[in-house]
């Protein structure tokens, strides 16, 4: 910069508007957006008390203008989200494979911001849909932004981008009457499926259980395309990006999902609100594939293929870093909504493969930000703004912010000194791989890639007996509710090619011929896939605790003490809200009640019951808890709740727990029971259960 130059920009500094700007964040009387202060906010301008209201009411109009234009296009896909912001440490540094700075140190905490998402519902739609869902956290590092926009399902729909807009079209509700809303439950969505077998394997996720998370904290994350790392040698692997979260992954059955859409459409995103406000903060360890170029074609699928995954038995996958989240947002809109992500957002040391559906990806998410967020300043909000510095010569558009001092907006320029400035590879800045690059120009798809339906039945060999009737269940509904019997038919037909037995099983649910031979000859399974090896905990698991008037408060506490010790959250339901008194005059508030909560929403029950709970009481909590039974979760029961679960005959049954509270057996056993989860061999006195 010459002397003329920064004595100019001196001088302005001291005037500078800034320095006149108030202060006070204290004082909190009311103004206009032009700082005017507001004497009435409640009654607008009118001739007489009784008169019409007058134009030159400027307050007035600011107010119903901003009012009128507060919202601004949902995402046209994953418009349904909630975000928290956290941090990220990695273990170990990854040096030696890649230069990416917030790789390097485990010192080092990096802020991320996560935003969860449905895929095809709309901003208002139930949380427990069943859907795949995004898992997008941007990583403010001090090179620039990084976006892993991930999801919970490792592969994808489709091998090329170009078909996604038919995809969504084919998924969204339909067009002439916008019916169904979020669910793949019509025909034009298994229309498209059966015109495009590519999307066998994904759909076998998407009818798993996976589809219908517990919780956005007990989900893994996958990067789903390829991309590369590349080292301070300029040396690269192919990488596959995980993330694994700490309490495992869970899943809700098809049954619970579908009431709790209508009882707690917010059901998701209350579970992460309310732990993060707990301080049960969501852990979720990061994950590489890592993948020598020399191996680029050594296994039986293209590593560029996106509707395909790498076993994790065959291709480890290496934990490298933890991210917690641990701060809701102060601001729904200014957080969630508006933030940006973009798979383009990447920093050195990270690059992109030849993944045709990653090469249009590229283009489409700054594309659909122009639209979303009105125009090309999107990045300086403040959720998308990164933390590093940022120079260059782009100005102007719709809601800039940014004052840009001087003359200067050009490059190659002797006025700025040539600032800012590209610098060198070595010095920081972004050189993309050198990838030798031959072939035609041709619209094709590579041979390669023509294997559809080999890892669909990879799939469904590693899924568990009841993982597999789960993903019956689901085709059963899904495809149940088609109108168009060809249509119905075709899915069976093209499911034959994954497993004889499931399209077997579907054709019979579905009223479609069932298949007399095919199948699919592949045998090898990858028990990774299977939610039953998963991390099981009792913490933060819901347990419900029904008690009425005349309970048993010693027993009581003591069981709420134990599981609360265990790291489990309790809830107190009975008939009405309010003060229980117990048998020896002592209290507790119940904060649900039967009509408030139904057993969907726990991961367990317990019923003390009460001496002198009414005939309503007995009632709902005996529905309460067969709803809990019939869902395999974890049961106990002492006192008069005992009575009701054996005339029930719901005892002697897998994951029930008869008992008092005196015994630590019985505790003990049911902390267990919630750990465990669910209780699948209860099957045979659902049976039982079912003749009642
Ligand atoms: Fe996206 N995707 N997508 N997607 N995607 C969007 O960008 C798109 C794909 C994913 O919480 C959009 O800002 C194309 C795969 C997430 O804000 C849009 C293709 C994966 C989110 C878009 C894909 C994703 C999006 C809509 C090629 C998993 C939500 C709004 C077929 C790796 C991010 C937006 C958030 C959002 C395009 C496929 C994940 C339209 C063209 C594969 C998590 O740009």
């Amino acid at each position: 910069m010459n002397d003329k130059q920064t004595s100019f920009n001196e001088n302005i500094k001291n005037e500078q508007l800034e320095n006149f700007r108030s202060k006070d964040n204290e004082n909190k009387v009311l103004t206009t957006n032009q700082g005017l202060k507001v004497s009435e906010d409640d009654v607008s301008l009118k001739a007489g008390a009784r008169g019409p209201t007058i134009m030159e009411d400027f307050h007035f109009r600011e107010k119903i203008t901003h009012f009128d234009h507060e919202r601004i296009p949902e995402r046209v896909v994953h418009a349904r989200g909630f975000g928290a912001h956290g941090v990220f440490q990695v273990y170990e540094s990854m040096k030696p494979y890649t230069k990416a700075n917030f790789l390097q140190d485990p010192n080092v905490k990096t802020p991320v911001f996560v935003r969860f998402s449905t895929v095809i519902g709309s901003r208002g739609s139930k949380d427990t849909a069943r859907d795949v869902r995004g898992f997008a956290t941007k990583f403010y590092t001090q090179e620039g932004n990084y976006d892993l926009v991930a999801n919970n399902m490792a592969p994808f729909f489709m091998q090329d981008a170009i078909k996604f807009p038919d995809f969504v079209h084919a998924n969204k509700p339909e067009p002439n009457n916008e019916i169904p809303q979020a669910t793949a439950s019509h025909d034009t969505f298994w229309d498209w499926i059966t015109q495009n077998q590519e999307s066998a394997h994904m759909v076998m996720w998407a009818m798993s259980d996976r589809a219908i998370p517990r919780s956005f904290r007990m989900m893994e994350g996958f990067g789903v395309n390829t991309f590369r790392f590349i080292n301070e040698e300029g040396t690269a692997h192919f990488v596959k990006f995980h993330w694994k979260p700490l309490l495992g992954v869970h899943s809700l059955l098809q049954t619970e999902a579908a009431k709790i859409g209508g009882e707690d459409p917010d059901y998701n995103r209350r579970d992460l609100w309310d732990n993060i406000e707990m301080g049960n903060y969501p852990e979720f360890e990061l994950g590489v594939q890592l993948l020598e170029e020399k191996d680029e074609f050594a296994f039986d699928f293209d590593i560029l293929d996106p509707t395909k995954l790498w076993p994790e038995e065959d291709i480890p996958v290496r934990i490298i870093g933890k991210m917690t989240l641990n701060r809701n947002v102060d601001n729904f809109f200014a957080e969630t909504e508006q933030v940006a992500f973009h798979p383009g957002n990447v920093v050195p040391g990270i690059d992109f493969s030849n993944d045709p559906l990653l090469q249009g990806r590229l283009f489409s998410y700054l594309d659909t930000q122009l639209i979303r967020l009105g125009g090309p300043n999107f990045h300086e909000l403040p959720i998308n703004r990164p933390v590093c510095s940022l120079h260059n010569n782009q100005r102007d558009g719709y809601g800039r912010q940014t004052i840009n001092v001087g003359n200067v907006a050009y490059h190659r320029n002797a006025i700025a000194n040539n600032s800012p400035y590209p610098i060198g590879e070595e010095e920081g800045g972004y050189v993309h791989y050198q990838e030798n690059v031959n072939g035609k120009k041709i619209r094709a798809r590579s041979d390669s890639f023509n294997d559809h339906f080999s890892q669909a039945t990879l799939f469904w060999n590693s899924m568990s007996p009841p993982e597999r009737q789960h993903i019956i269940d689901a085709f059963a509904f899904e495809v149940g509710r088609v109108k168009d019997k060809c249509i119905k038919q075709q899915v069976v037909d093209m499911f034959t090619n994954v497993s004889l037995e499931l399209a077997k099983a579907i054709a019979i649910k579905i009223g479609a011929t069932p298949p007399t031979s095919g199948g699919s000859t592949v045998t090898k399974a990858s028990p990774a896939l299977s939610q039953e090896n998963t991390i099981k905990t009792p913490l933060t698991r819901k347990v419900a605790v029904a008690i009425a008037e005349g309970f048993d408060y010693n027993q009581v506490d003591t069981v709420i003490k134990s599981l609360q010790a265990a790291g489990a959250q309790v809830a107190i339901i009975s008939d009405k809200l309010g003060m229980i008194t117990s048998s020896d005059g002592a209290q507790m508030e119940a904060t649900k009640s039967f009509i408030t909560d139904s057993s969907v929403v726990f991961d367990a029950v317990y019923i003390d019951g009460g001496q002198n709970a009414d005939p309503y009481f007995k009632m709902e909590s005996c529905k309460f808890v067969k709803e809990a039974f019939i869902h395999y979760k974890p049961i106990a029961a002492t006192n008069e709740g005992k009575t009701w679960v054996e005339d029930n005959n719901m005892a002697n049954s897998p994951g029930v727990f008869l008992g008092c509270a005196g015994d630590n057996d019985f505790i003990n056993q049911f902390i267990q029971g919630v750990a465990f989860h669910r209780f699948w061999d209860r099957i045979l006195a659902y049976t039982k259960f079912n003749q009642i």
